[in-house]
């Protein structure tokens, strides 16, 4: 087969030929001037992010009409993901694509089978030729995760909000496609600057365009206190009432975390909450001084130094408090997890981690959760069925990390959220303006160019629950800020989390990412145009 050039590791001769073609398109669009010119009218099956598992290109396109309807199931959710569909479609193609569970010819159809239980919780088959288009799957958030797909596999234009001319066409073929790993997690930091709930919604439509299933919400910490706990009503009255640098901090009302929960759930993202112990916090200390071994509460604490607060580990109060906390969030959680954080508990001693994290352990289970926490878990005893999350780096310790993977090897999983390759507030070079850089620069590359069933020596690949992408917020208090910090690392290990690992490829990747640019813009997501990535020239 002839190619431009070599495209190793790829999944078939057939996807080799989708790439082949993509990259030929992409080189000849570099030297034509404006961004459209560099979009091919079809887009090859498969040119998305994460690339699909399986792709069959062949046929001729679907293509989008004024007639187009949208056919679901009766079923709510179905008919749920429909109206999403049609939402983004609308405003930028023109057209009404109602959305009907009636027999239509020519539609878009969504439909569950119950026979394609191999697509599993979340893949999907897409079907695409003349005559119709039609994303099977055996559960509702297969269906959706098939519809970014199909997002991506139309014209970057589409996501406009405004009327853009056509043709909106999909090249015909069939992709089947499932995830290899079941947590594809981002993590938002709303302690260190507090982000309002319409920032959330803004960041879960984003990051559910690339499949990401998981929203991890960092809800406390020295800062601030970002939850409203009724029985503790301070927590967030006062711990919430700053951040970093001293702005006015902020929380969520019980109502507003739902909502933000109900939003994630209609993009089938789960959320999870954390409340990190027994260090990181000094909001909570601030709020009530009997949680204080001293009794004294401490001031509010605006600056960005870790490891100096801790919950007074023998005192009876510490539990009654941990127990109304975790009873009251898990009330508000339909997913199954609840984060307890346990990292940079720097002024706990050895022994009072352990005790505190055996005794809160518990409490997660008696209110029918199972606990994650970060990897300083693993020297504890991780109760059964937790999840710890390893941050650690190249150059943590072999302790440190054989900790880990012994952990891993007794049953403990692991969400892998290495921050020298994928902590999104790490600067990308030294003349990033955001972020920091203790874990050293992070460039698009080195974020993408792992993979997370190896990564971790002695840790079996069958522990590896997923990954994790967390943007602390020292830095970060706008969207701007999320969105250059986010994007283009976040699709990276959207990719590493959703694609098989025969796929992985940089030099195949950097054309699909490149391909996202338009996308992104056309999205209004202002993410950093890293030279390593061939973007598309703009006007
Ligand atoms: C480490 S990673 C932290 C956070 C900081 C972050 C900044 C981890 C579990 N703790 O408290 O915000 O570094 O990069």
């Amino acid at each position: 087969m002839s190619q431009p050039r070599p495209i190793p590791r790829l999944l078939g001769s057939l996807l080799l030929l989708a790439a082949a073609t993509l990259s030929g398109v992409v080189a000849s669009g570099l030297a034509a001037t404006p961004a459209q010119a560099a979009e091919p009218p079809v887009r090859p099956l498969g040119q998305t992010v994460p690339v699909p598992a399986s792709v069959v290109p062949g046929g001729a396109p679907f293509t989008l009409t004024p007639e187009t309807r949208i056919r679901t199931d009766s079923s709510g959710e179905v008919r749920a993901i429909g109206d999403r569909l049609a939402e983004v479609l609308r405003p930028s193609t023109g057209y009404a694509l109602p959305v009907t569970d009636r027999p239509s010819p020519g539609a878009i159809r969504l439909r569950l089978s119950g026979k394609d239980s191999a697509l599993g919780e979340e893949g999907y088959r897409l079907q695409s030729s003349r005559g119709s288009l039609t994303i099977t799957a055996h559960r509702p958030a297969g269906l959706f995760r098939g519809v970014q797909t199909l997002r991506q596999l139309l014209p970057s234009r589409v996501e406009e909000d405004t009327r853009q001319p056509g043709p909106w066409q999909v090249a015909g073929g069939t992709i089947t496609d499932s995830p290899r790993f079941a947590h594809r997690g981002a993590m938002l930091d709303v302690s260190r600057h507090f982000l309002t709930v319409d920032q959330v919604k803004r960041y879960l439509d984003h990051i559910s365009l690339y499949k990401i299933n998981k929203l991890h919400l960092h809800l406390s910490d020295d800062q601030g206190w970002r939850i409203a706990i009724d029985s503790w009503p301070r927590l967030a009255t006062y711990g919430g009432s700053t951040q970093v640098g001293g702005g006015p901090g902020g929380y969520y009302t019980k109502a507003q975390y739902k909502e933000i929960v109900r939003y994630a759930a209609a993009r089938h993202v789960e959320v999870v909450p954390e409340i990190d112990m027994p260090g990181h916090t000094n909001a909570a200390l601030a709020s009530y001084a009997e949680l204080n071994c001293d009794g004294v509460a401490p001031p509010l604490y605006t600056g960005t130094a870790v490891g100096f607060s801790s919950l007074c580990v023998p005192k009876a109060v510490t539990y009654d408090f941990v127990d109304d906390v975790i009873r009251e969030i898990a009330a508000l959680t339909p997913g199954r997890y609840i984060h307890i954080g346990g990292d940079e508990a720097h002024s706990t001693s050895r022994a009072d981690y352990v005790a505190f994290m055996n005794r809160v352990q518990p409490i997660v289970a008696t209110y029918g959760k199972t606990v994650i926490g970060w990897h300083q878990l693993t020297g504890a005893t991780p109760a059964e069925g937790a999840i710890a999350q390893y941050w650690g780096l190249d150059g943590t310790s072999q302790a440190e990390k054989e900790q880990v993977a012994r952990a891993a090897q007794n049953g403990t999983r692991l969400i892998l959220s290495p921050a020298d390759r994928i902590y999104l507030d790490m600067k990308y070079n030294k003349d990033t303006e955001l972020g920091l850089s203790w874990a050293g620069y992070v460039e698009v590359r080195r974020s993408y160019d792992w993979d997370p069933g190896a990564y971790l020596p002695g840790a079996p690949a069958s522990a590896i629950a997923g990954v994790e992408a967390p943007l602390w917020t020292e830095t970060i208090s706008s969207n701007e800020h999320i969105d250059h910090m986010a994007f283009p690392r976040l699709p990276g290990v959207a990719e590493l989390g959703w694609s098989p690992a025969a796929t992985h490829d940089w030099e195949d990747y950097k054309v699909r990412l490149a391909a996202q640019g338009p996308r992104m813009e056309a999205l209004g997501i202002d993410y950093y145009r890293s030279a390593q990535v061939p973007w598309p020239a703009t006007q």
